[in-house]
């Protein structure tokens, strides 16, 4: 398969990771198997192009198809979400929550996000992110870890003190759904935007599994479109209000969110927008308009549920004592008394993808943190039903039971290998 590359180093590699993502399985709740279409959209031909700018409005000549492009994204997107605008130039999710951040806020200013262990993401505001360096962050939590609920009383409190523009809802490491008119009513009481990150689920709110965001007074959503969405690497910004020249200057009101948000994204942080992956965006959108994808979302959303009562059932701590997503959240320190990173590099050693993660309020560092993350977004696109989450909880369970019988891992990992095998990956068709 590699020998018509030239450079072998590289190909090599590609066909290495194919192997591995073949013979293996992703529980990494992040991450999905894009569809031979999407892929070829991503290879294709668009990488060439230029074209800072907007639909009708470039920098650069021979837009033709580049502007039909990007505004049939942009279409599929405000359908399927019932957005006013969206923004599919973004890069990345850090990107996108940062270009909304400028577009609306003057430095100095407060946001409201998730507690970071609760569940929230790096950037909503971790120390050392640039919007860390330039924003006031304060915090919302869990009550506790048991239910997990958020504390909405205390989360009003804070809000009436500090008085924040933007009130943040989104995670990624959170497995409940958040009570989306609660936020609505505090965001009302203290005049602030109300901002939804929601990168983790935006595939089941948009095949209507899970609540949307913007039925509850949300004036911007961002997400990446590589995760439940199972698009290319890359995210949107979607808003309501009006759309005006994005080249223009305008007033800093809630209306003028759209036009606010694209020049934040360009010229305010980004260049040349990647074609190639708004091509390939454009056809995830497609395929998420399709009865098939609300399919596959009431499958993994299934998958996480069975898979982590069977997780429970062997005895695992989780943190919430289930989910309501496609993601878990799973304490090994309680559970095992070794932390979560030992516990991500023995399912390595079996073929089982996971990745380590903080709890709730951890006493463990980030990087030797007390719980791994899990998810099904990937293992149901695979194919795997519920059938097969009885049997990945008991692997998971041999193999953090008996983290140093090197023969037991063998045997594990052969069975891994075995049944992932015989599930091709979606560019396999
Ligand atoms: N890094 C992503 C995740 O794994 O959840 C969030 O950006």
């Amino acid at each position: 398969m590699t020998t018509k590359f030239k450079d072998q180093t590289v190909f090599k590699l590609i066909a290495a990771e194919e192997k591995r993502q073949r013979e293996g399985l992703e529980l990494i709740p992040s991450e999905n198997y894009v569809s031979a279409e999407v892929l070829a959209a991503m290879g294709s031909v668009f990488t060439n192009k230029y074209s800072e700018g907007y639909p009708g409005m470039r920098y650069y000549g021979g837009q033709i198809n580049t502007d039909a492009i990007e505004s049939l994204a942009i279409e599929r997107a405000k359908k399927l979400f019932k957005a006013d605008h969206v923004n599919v130039q973004s890069h990345s999710g850090a990107q996108a929550n940062e270009a909304v951040y400028h577009a609306w806020l003057e430095p100095g200013d407060t946001i409201m996000g998730m507690e970071l262990s609760h569940g929230g993401h790096l950037t909503h505001g971790r120390p050392g992110t640039i919007s860390a360096k330039l924003f006031n962050f304060v915090r919302y939590g869990i009550k506790d870890i048991e239910s997990g609920e958020i504390d909405y009383e205390a989360m009003r409190e804070i809000a009436i003190k500090t008085k924040p523009k933007i009130i943040l809802a989104g995670f990624s490491s959170y497995p409940r759904e958040l009570d989306y008119a609660k936020f609505q009513s505090i965001g009302d009481e203290v005049g602030a935007v109300l901002m939804a990150d929601m990168a983790h689920i935006a595939g089941p709110i948009a095949a209507g599994l899970l609540k949307n965001p913007f039925d509850y007074g949300f004036r911007v959503m961002t997400t990446t479109t590589h995760k439940t969405l199972r698009g290319p690497r890359g995210a949107m910004i979607l808003s309501k209000g009006n759309l005006g020249n994005p080249l223009k200057a305008v007033d800093k009101i809630v209306d003028n969110l759209p036009t606010l948000i694209d020049r934040s994204v360009f010229p305010g942080l980004q260049g040349g927008p990647h074609m190639h992956i708004i091509a390939a965006k454009s056809v995830a959108l497609y395929e998420a308009a399709q009865p098939d994808f609300k399919q596959y979302c009431i499958n993994m959303l299934a998958n996480a549920k069975k898979l982590s009562v069977e997780l429970m059932n062997r005895g695992f701590k989780l943190v919430t004592n289930g989910t309501d997503n496609h993601l878990i959240l799973a304490d090994i320190q309680t559970s095992f008394n070794f932390d979560g990173d030992m516990a991500e590099k023995i399912l390595d050693r079996i073929g089982l993808t996971v990745n380590k993660n903080v709890v709730p309020d951890d006493p463990l560092p980030p990087f030797k943190p007390s719980g791994i993350r899990l998810g099904t977004p990937a293992i149901t696109t695979r194919g795997l039903g519920e059938e097969h989450m009885v049997i990945i909880a008991d692997w998971i369970y041999r193999a953090l039971k008996s983290p140093h019988d090197e023969l037991a891992l063998d045997k594990i990992a052969a069975e891994v290998r075995k049944l992932a095998s015989s599930f091709p990956l979606p560019n396999d068709n």
